[in-house]
């Protein structure tokens, strides 16, 4: 720049000239190499996330992983709170596909309904990766990998530990089931692999199931529900620990025992979670890692130098007792 005021006004005009050509040249090598969309090629990775909303711990603690990786990746992030609507995150998908981004990444709130928006990214030359929740779309072209935990898995852990603890009941165990949010991937697949595991022990029965989000206020609200209901609960399965920490005031309320009287089993190990594990609150919980941050930009930047990635990458994970969580919780990062 310095060197170029010094120059007289026709070699200035030059100058310049060269320069939008050389730049429009290169955007063009840009797109051909993304297949026809992309932004410019100036060697950095713009990436348009589209994230479910702020309902629980886990959520807070995935947001905050992917923001740091970015950063830390040198990578651009536009990033977008949906507030738990699909149509949100179908818009903030369009939008990213007008700004050319390099690379969509979202977490859906819903399996289903993502077919017309993906293929639009799609034809626009632009990868999507999925994170934390997947989709059910037949096409599976339409991504590139799915990078998140095993829901079933989850609930089919939560169910055996279960089965072990009630081994020697002679009458019936009646459990109640608390849902993420209807449609979600983590909610079908945690209740799918949960009812698959009790079904070993014709004792344990779900006597209700209904969702309450994901959220503290709705796991507090129907759990009230199921006490006035029925007399006789001896198990809750929450799909996440928010859930169970809302059911704790609705227990007590009703003037039972948490971890005692009725018998808690969540989902996630975030730390408000562990610490009614450790304080006996919550009896266990699956463990659903939300730090997916670095992983998600190291597939970023594979995918967009034009790299194969694996279909499916899985998160790995444990389960927590009291013992455990007591042992874990001083150096728990989220
Ligand atoms: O378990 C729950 C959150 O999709 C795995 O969403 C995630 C789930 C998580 O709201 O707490």
């Amino acid at each position: 720049m310095r060197k170029m005021r010094t120059q007289s006004a026709p070699w200035r005009a030059v100058a310049v000239l060269a320069s939008v050509l050389l730049v429009g040249g290169v955007a063009a090598c840009g797109n051909s190499d993304t297949g026809g969309g992309g932004s410019k090629d100036d060697g950095k990775i713009t990436m348009g996330f589209s994230q479910v909303g702020a309902e629980s711990g886990w959520r807070t603690a995935n947001t905050t992983s992917i923001k740091e990786s970015a950063a830390a990746a040198g990578i651009e992030l536009k990033f977008d709170d949906a507030q738990q609507k699909q149509e949100n995150q179908i818009k903030a998908i369009r939008n990213y596909i007008q700004q050319k981004v390099d690379v969509i990444a979202f977490s859906p709130v819903v399996e289903s309904g993502w077919d017309t928006v993906l293929k639009e990214a799609k034809d626009a030359g632009i990868p999507v990766i999925l994170t934390d929740r997947s989709v059910d779309s037949a096409d599976k072209s339409l991504y590139k990998t799915f990078l998140g935990s095993d829901f079933v898995k989850e609930g089919k852990l939560a169910g055996e530990w279960l089965v072990e603890q009630k081994k020697s009941a002679t009458g019936p165990v009646n459990i109640v089931e608390l849902q993420g949010n209807t449609g979600a991937a983590p909610a079908n697949d945690r209740k799918k692999g949960f009812g698959e595991a009790i079904a070993a022990n014709p004792n344990l029965k779900i006597i209700a199931s209904q969702p309450g989000d994901f959220t503290r206020a709705g796991g507090k609200q129907v759990m009230e529900q199921f006490l006035k209901a029925n007399p006789k609960i001896d198990v809750l399965f929450a799909h996440n620990d928010d859930m169970g920490l809302g059911a704790l005031e609705a227990i007590t309320a009703a003037g039972k025992v948490p971890g005692k009287d009725i018998t808690i089993i969540t989902v996630d190990a975030v730390k408000d979670g562990m610490q009614a594990l450790a304080d006996g609150k919550f009896n266990f919980i699956a463990e659903c890692s939300p730090l997916l941050g670095p992983q998600l930009m190291d597939l970023a930047k594979k995918v967009k130098a034009g790299e194969t990635v694996p279909p499916r990458i899985e998160t790995e994970e444990t389960t927590f007792t009291t013992e455990q969580a007591k042992e874990a919780l001083p150096t728990r990062k989220y």
